[in-house]
C-alpha cells in the first residue's frame, strides 16, 4: 500500500516546484518585469505582504541608511580584520556578523518590542516605562549611542524620522512614543539618544512587521557594508593586523620568578 511520510519542515514563503521560484505566490521574473524592487521581495519573505509604494519607500530608505557606518564599528571592523588575515568573504563577512548583538546593531528586535509594550502597557507614563525597563530588562535597547548625541546628532535618525513623518501618511505611534522617551533620557545624558536601532525598529514596527523579522534589517543592510570593506581590503592587498603595544594598556605582573 501508499506509505505516508510526515513533512519534515513546513514552509509557508516560497516555492521552487515550477519554472523559477514564487515569493508568497508571486513569481520573481514577474515582479521585476513589473518595477518592483528588493525592498518588495523583503516584505514578501520577510512579511508575506507585497508593501505599498509609500512603504517600499521607508524600507528601501532604511536599508540604505544602515548599509555601512565605516570601518571604526564593531562589525565592520571585525570583517576589516578578517579580511587583512587572509580569511575568504563568506567568512570574514561573518566574523562582522558575529558582532551583531545587544549593543551594537542588534538592538533592533528588542527597541521594536520593548517601545511597542510602552506604547501598550504604559501610554502616557514614560517614567514608569523606564523605571519598568531599569527593573526588568537594563539598558532600554534603541537608546544610547557611543558617539551620538544631543550635540553631535545622528544624522540618519533626523533623516528618517523626517522622512517618515513628514513625507509619509504612516501612523507612527511606536516612534512617537520612543522620541518622546528620548526626551526623557536626553535629559538625564546627552548621548542618550534614540539611535538608528530604536529608530528603525519603531518605524519597522509601526509597519507592522513581525517582531523576530527586524534585526534581519540591520542584518541585511550592514552585510552590504561588510562585502564593500572586505573588497576594499582585498583590492588594497591589506597586511595582516597586529596590534601595536602602545594601543594596549598591559595591566599585568611584573616579570617573575617561578
Ligand atoms: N546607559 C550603545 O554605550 C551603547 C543606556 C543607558 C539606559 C540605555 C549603550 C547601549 C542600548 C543598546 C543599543 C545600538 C552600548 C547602538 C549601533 C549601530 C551603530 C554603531 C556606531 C552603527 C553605548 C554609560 C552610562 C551607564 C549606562 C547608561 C547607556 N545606554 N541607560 N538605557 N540604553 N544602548 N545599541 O556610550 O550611571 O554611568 O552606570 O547599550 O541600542 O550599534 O555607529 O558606533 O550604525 O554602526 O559605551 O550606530 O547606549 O555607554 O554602556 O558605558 O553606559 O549610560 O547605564 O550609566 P556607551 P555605557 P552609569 S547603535
Amino acid at each position: 500500500g501508499d506509505i505516508i511520510v510526515e513533512p519534515l519542515i513546513r514552509t509557508t514563503i516560497s516555492d521552487d516546484r515550477g519554472e523559477e521560484p514564487r515569493y508568497v505566490g508571486y513569481a520573481a521574473s514577474e515582479l521585476c518585469e513589473k518595477g518592483y524592487g528588493i525592498e518588495d521581495v523583503i516584505g514578501l519573505l520577510w512579511n508575506k505582504k507585497l508593501p505599498s509604494k509609500e512603504e517600499s519607500e521607508i524600507i528601501k530608505r532604511i536599508i540604505m541608511i544602515s548599509a555601512d557606518h565605516g570601518p571604526a564599528v564593531s562589525g565592520a571592523f571585525g570583517s576589516i580584520i578578517a579580511a587583512c588575515a587572509g580569511i575568504d568573504l563568506p567568512q570574514a563577512v561573518s566574523a562582522g556578523m558575529t558582532m551583531i548583538g545587544p549593543r551594537f546593531g542588534g538592538a533592533v528586535t528588542n527597541a521594536g518590542k520593548y517601545f511597542k509594550y510602552g506604547v501598550k502597557e504604559y501610554p502616557n507614563d514614560i517614567p514608569g516605562f523606564l523605571n519598568w525597563m531599569k527593573q526588568n530588562v537594563g539598558p532600554v535597547p534603541g537608546i544610547g549611542h557611543r558617539v551620538k548625541s544631543v550635540k553631535n546628532p545622528d544624522k540618519r535618525v533626523k533623516y528618517l524620522v523626517d522622512y517618515v513623518t513628514n513625507q509619509t501618511t504612516l501612523h507612527t505611534p511606536c516612534l512617537d512614543y520612543a522620541l518622546e522617551v528620548e526626551k526623557i533620557t536626553t535629559a538625564k545624558k546627552d548621548n542618550l539618544i534614540l539611535n538608528v536601532d530604536g529608530t528603525i525598529g519603531c518605524i519597522l514596527v509601526d509597519l507592522d512587521f513581525p517582531e523576530y523579522s527586524l534585526n534581519g534589517f540591520f542584518v541585511l543592510a550592514r552585510t552590504i557594508g561588510m562585502i564593500g570593506h572586505w573588497i576594499d581590503q582585498n583590492n588594497q592587498n591589506s597586511r595582516l593586523i597586529r596590534l601595536y603595544d602602545y594601543l594596549i594598556n598591559y595591566a599585568v605582573k611584573e616579570e617573575r620568578e617561578v
